[in-house]
């Protein structure tokens, strides 16, 4: 069973103007698939070749040597991740997650610079997150393809702040894309059933 490329959970054009459809047609067809199709290249006839997506990236970061089979499944599951964190729908935070971004980060507001802030000082390429971290809440980024999985972390929400992903809409300007997808695009839900899960991961252990 080979990693799979996901269709996008909406319409190519289902985020325009925050995100254009030429974006997420190369976005996802191009550059998402080539992560995905390297992914399977490699891990072709090897013991890895029937596992998940989360099982080969978990693999592939302990093997150091090897760092090419990482960087792919990696950005292949930060964009099955990616996606969903976004919606036409972006809505707000409720519930149990509203009363836990007061508590650790001091509010919806507070959070909303935090994440513009690890989005636009991520310096190169690479990914700002809202993660669940040992029951506490935490704003942070990573640098190209790495991602909070591998680090003991329940990732919320994620935005990828790699050039492919704003410059046909922004060309170099991160901070209004990143504006925008905070504005207009960031999907709350998805946030929230992630912290309903990882919550209930870690009541569990
Ligand atoms: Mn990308």
């Amino acid at each position: 069973m080979a990693v799979q490329l996901p269709n996008l959970p909406y319409a190519y054009d289902a985020l325009a103007p925050h995100i254009s459809k030429s974006t997420l047609e190369f976005h996802h067809d191009k550059h998402h698939k080539a992560y995905v199709d390297k992914t399977n290249e490699l891990i072709a006839n090897t013991e890895l070749a029937d596992k998940s997506l989360e099982e080969i990236v978990k693999a592939a970061a302990r093997q150091k040597d090897k760092p090419a089979l990482f960087n792919n499944a990696a950005q292949a599951w930060n964009h099955n991740f990616f996606w969903q964190s976004m919606s036409p729908r972006s809505g707000k935070p409720s519930g149990a997650l509203a009363d836990q971004i007061q508590k650790d980060l001091g509010g919806q507001d507070a959070l909303i610079t935090a994440l513009k802030n690890a989005a636009v000082t991520q310096f190169g390429s690479g990914w700002a997150w809202l993660c669940l971290a040992n029951g506490k809440l935490e704003v942070g980024s990573t640098s190209n393809a790495d991602t909070p999985l591998v680090h003991g972390k329940a990732p919320l929400i994620t935005i990828d702040v790699w050039e492919h992903a704003y410059y046909l809409d922004y060309q170099n300007r991160r901070p209004d894309y990143v504006t925008a997808f905070l504005q207009n695009v960031i999907n709350w839900d998805f946030a929230a059933s992630n912290f309903e899960k990882a919550r209930h991961q870690r009541a569990a252990e």
